[in-house]
């Protein structure tokens, strides 16, 4: 494996090693045998239209407005985020304007392993252009890898009122529609997002986008569900802690405020940690926090495994039962611990036979080489 990572994002988990593995990398196609087979998720979209601001927001923690001085991408980044054994995928960001007609840019073998694709649309800018793009990079795409869901981020909508955003997205949304229409391509499901990087919109399109790459998700769910309702909590989700993703909640409708008060309160845990935690990761097995809200709701956030965490809303009266909650909760740990084995299994037979193959392959042209006549 000769990639080498250009670039370490320093959230500052920890030290360097005992970090989570984000990291930049330059473009290379050499690990195809190394066994595991990551989801890939594509940011494409034109130039200046937000794609790295995103990246560097959701999985660096820069703050939006150093995204100001972010200097445009000239080759495609990759980045690997297996920060838990559910969350584990890799984004490319792409140089706007990218072309499919040059045949240095091998689009058939990008697509063929994708899972996701992002195209993000400025909606503060003219998006003629923007539309065209996307109908060509979607049907290109959907010839190779019928599999990939699209996901369409019309960003930067901080500077638009809500009724603003509401008439973009429905515009979008059917003039794309329309485009694939004509090209009898109606099939092609596109799913639509309002984003920007100065609130938490970003980070919950992005849970939605990732959500769709986990296969244990409706297991995961039902988990959540049978917790919650055995334990009188209200909403309870389940977070990757480094980049504040929601990997699964439970089947009630999320609110946009919820969510941020679970960012929110992720945030304080580390950072109040980070601060006055003896020395090591500020994240571990101990790590839990109550936060009493004055609207007689309380937040109860405990740790689930290394990466993730449950957040979870409840009144006051159901907190009273905390014994039944917690045990409630070791109980779900543990069947958490359970999926993740079944994974784990699934994935070393995957390396095992990968391994076979490749060994069977290595020794069928050594022994044409030592035997040529
Ligand atoms: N207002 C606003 N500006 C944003 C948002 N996201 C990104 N920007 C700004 O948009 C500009 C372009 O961002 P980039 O992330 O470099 O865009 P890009 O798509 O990666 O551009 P290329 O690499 O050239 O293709 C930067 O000045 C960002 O600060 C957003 O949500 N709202
Ligand atoms: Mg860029």
């Amino acid at each position: 494996n000769h990639l080498f990572p250009v670039e370490n994002n320093g959230l500052g988990f920890g030290g360097a090693d005992s970090h989570p593995s984000h990291f930049t990398l330059e473009l290379g196609f050499s690990d195809s045998l190394s066994g595991e087979v990551k989801p890939r998720i594509l940011l494409m979209g034109l130039r200046r239209s937000g794609k790295s601001s995103i990246q560097k927001v959701v999985f660096h923690k820069m703050s939006p407005n150093e995204t100001l001085f972010l200097e445009s991408t000239n080759k495609i980044c990759r980045e690997d985020v297996s920060s838990s054994s559910f969350v584990s995928f890799q984004i490319w960001d792409f140089p706007g304007q990218i072309d499919f007609f040059d045949p240095s840019f091998d689009y058939e073998m990008i697509f063929r392993g994708t899972g996701a694709l992002i195209f993000v649309i400025d909606s503060q800018d003219d998006y003629v252009e923007a539309l065209s793009r996307l109908h060509l990079t979607v049907t290109r795409a959907y010839k190779v890898n019928p599999d990939i869901s699209f996901e369409v981020f019309i960003h930067k909508v901080d500077g638009l009122s809500d009724d603003h955003k509401i008439e973009k997205q429905r515009d979008i949304h059917k003039r794309a529609n329309d485009d694939l229409a004509d090209a009898g391509l109606e099939k092609i499901h596109l799913s639509f997002y309002l984003t920007s990087i100065y609130d938490h919109s970003i980070f919950e399109a992005f849970s939605k986008v990732v959500q769709k790459l986990i296969p244990q998700l409706p297991t995961l769910e039902n988990l959540l569900n049978i917790f919650i309702s055995n334990s009188g909590i209200e909403k309870a989700f389940l977070f990757d802690v480094v980049s504040k993703i929601y990997i699964a909640t439970d089947s009630s409708p999320v609110d946009m405020q919820t969510y941020e008060l679970c960012c929110d309160m992720i945030d304080v845990v580390i950072d109040i940690s980070c601060i006055y935690g003896e020395a090591g990761l500020p994240y571990d097995k101990e790590s839990m926090a109550i936060i009493h809200l004055n609207n007689t709701t309380v937040m109860y956030l405990k740790e689930v495994t290394k990466f993730l965490a449950m957040v979870c809303f409840l009144r006051k009266e159901s907190f009273e039962r905390k014994g039944l909650i917690d045990y409630n909760f070791h109980c779900f740990k543990r069947a958490i611990q359970e999926v993740f084995d079944v994974r784990l299994k699934v994935q070393q037979n995957r390396k095992l036979l990968s391994q076979r193959r490749w060994s069977k392959l290595t020794s069928m042209s050594n022994g044409a080489a030592s035997n040529p006549h």
